[in-house]
């Protein structure tokens, strides 16, 4: 008889229903984002339970869509001033840009290292009382880094993992933070520690080397004794629910909505940008790009649209909030610059689409202009390429996201390099069909492969291992 799935338990900041006022009435809603696209049907599928943040106010017997969610969902309420500290104080101001090599960005906060310790220890009580021994414990990102050491403590045969959603960078950045040997600790109480890039998994193999006394890396295996106990590492690629996408990508409506946009923008030929307002994703430096583009070819100027569409992210973060207005400034300016009658060169959206408006944008895109400067993955080069489904479009990749290790048939840009930028560009605008539709049809194959399902699957069936 085949043995019984162990539960999965579920840990993240943030969870995958929110409670908010639609229509006059709270209900609750499916939070956006890859996180939840990816684990909501797993645990659909074995049962479980998800321990996130939250005010205590989801019902305990969550309904969505008419159906009663079939796992259980545990919320951490954090107290304001702890919240600060762990969310705004090391999360956001610490850890974010350390972990993208962005250490002239790190707020360093004394205190704030204290409430990142009880905010851990407070989801691991959460975790311990929503579940038991036998149970899979799968801890996500760089919000939860003491939990796994906290719960080894208590567990000590619990199976445990912990995935990094964000790069890790080099040891000599890394070594930045004064509580780097703590943090290393506590991510060694996991069993299996997973990154989306190879160059990832030695930076952090690397970090462990030359920070944490009193253990063996074994950088070719990848794994790590750490006194009676091994710790394995693995590359673990993330993927979008590909089957999903192309559903929804393919539905009339959403072709009606292909066709609006595109005579919105006077059939212009679209150069799209998508993503969440934050300073690693190189919006600044796509925009320079652009008006690069305008300023050498007149012709440019009646021939593309660049549509720009960011959702609010960390809004009441200083730096995010000065970054914004540096976006809206920058618009602004080449808007006032190159416009002509009826023909505005950037069409800016500060909101977040829903799936559907969103894909429709995918599909009327000639371009997509994916330019982080440093990037863990970056969903929306493979939504992209998701949603391409009649073939042709360009995608123009950052060679610093992660997802640049695995999309070969894109365009790579370094986005620091605003003229190499622009000059790509325009080679990607003068691609005919008959080269557009190789390069597709390999980015298509390639984004198969890192199917969002397949990430989870495997991960899991080698933490139950
Ligand atoms: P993020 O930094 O959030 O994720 P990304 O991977 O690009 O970055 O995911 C963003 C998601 O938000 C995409 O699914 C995209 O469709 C959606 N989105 C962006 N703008 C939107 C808008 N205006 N309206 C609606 N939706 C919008 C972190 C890491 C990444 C890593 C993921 C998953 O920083 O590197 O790929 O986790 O591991």
């Amino acid at each position: 008889m085949a043995r019984a799935k162990r539960r999965l338990v579920v840990v993240s900041n943030r969870g995958p229903f929110r409670m908010q006022i639609v229509g006059g009435r709270k209900r609750p809603v499916r939070a956006a984002g890859g996180l939840v696209a990816a684990l909501d049907p797993v645990l659909r599928a074995r049962g479980g339970v998800w321990v996130s943040t939250g005010d205590g106010d989801l019902p305990k017997d969550l309904r969505i869509d008419g159906a009663r969610l079939p796992y259980e969902i545990a919320q951490v309420k954090l107290t304001r001033s702890v919240a600060e500290g762990y969310y705004e104080g090391v999360s956001n101001a610490m850890l974010w840009p350390i972990m993208h090599s962005m250490a002239a960005t790190v707020r360093m906060t004394g205190p704030a290292f204290e409430d990142y310790a009880t905010a851990n220890r407070a989801f691991c009580e959460a975790v311990l009382a929503s579940s038991k021994d036998s149970d899979l414990i799968w801890v996500q990102d760089f919000h939860l880094m003491l939990l796994p050491a906290m719960l080894r403590a208590e567990r000590r045969r619990a199976h445990i993992g912990w995935f990094c959603h964000i790069p890790w960078p080099g040891s000599d950045i890394f070594r930045v933070l004064p509580w780097r040997e703590a943090i290393l600790q506590g991510l060694l109480g996991a069993d299996l520690i997973g990154f989306h890039t190879e160059g990832y998994a030695q930076n952090f193999l690397r970090c462990v080397n030359d920070l944490v006394p009193a253990v063996h890396v074994d950088f070719s295996r990848m794994q790590i004794r750490h006194g009676r106990r091994t710790v394995r590492v693995v590359v673990a690629p993330i993927g979008v629910p590909l089957d999903a996408i192309q559903t929804l990508a393919a539905d009339p409506r959403v072709s009606a909505e292909v066709e609006r946009i595109q005579q919105w923008v006077n059939n212009r030929r679209i150069i799209l940008g998508v993503d969440r307002l934050d300073y690693t994703k190189g919006i600044e430096q796509r925009l320079l790009a652009f008006e690069q583009l305008l300023r050498s070819d007149r012709a440019a100027r009646n021939r593309y649209v660049m549509v720009q569409i960011m959702v609010p992210s960390r809004t009441d973060v200083k730096a995010y909030a000065d970054l914004k207005t540096r976006i809206d400034q920058r618009v602004g300016d080449i808007n006032g610059r190159y416009a002509s009658a009826g023909r505005i060169p950037i069409q800016y959206f500060y909101r977040n689409l829903p799936p559907p408006q969103l894909y429709a944008h995918y599909r009327a895109a000639d371009v997509a202009l994916v330019t982080p400067l440093r990037d863990g993955m970056n969903l929306v080069a493979l939504e992209y390429v998701a949603c391409r489904m009649q073939g042709g479009g360009v995608l123009v990749l950052s060679e610093f996201a992660g997802a640049a290790e695995y999309l070969e048939g894109a365009l790579r840009v370094n986005p620091y390099d605003v003229h190499d930028m622009a000059t790509t560009l325009k080679a990607a605008l003068a691609m005919t069909a008959d080269e557009q539709e190789p390069r597709m049809h390999r980015l298509r194959a390639e984004v198969h492969k890192l199917d969002v399902h397949r990430w989870a699957d495997g991960y899991i069936a080698q933490l139950e291992r």
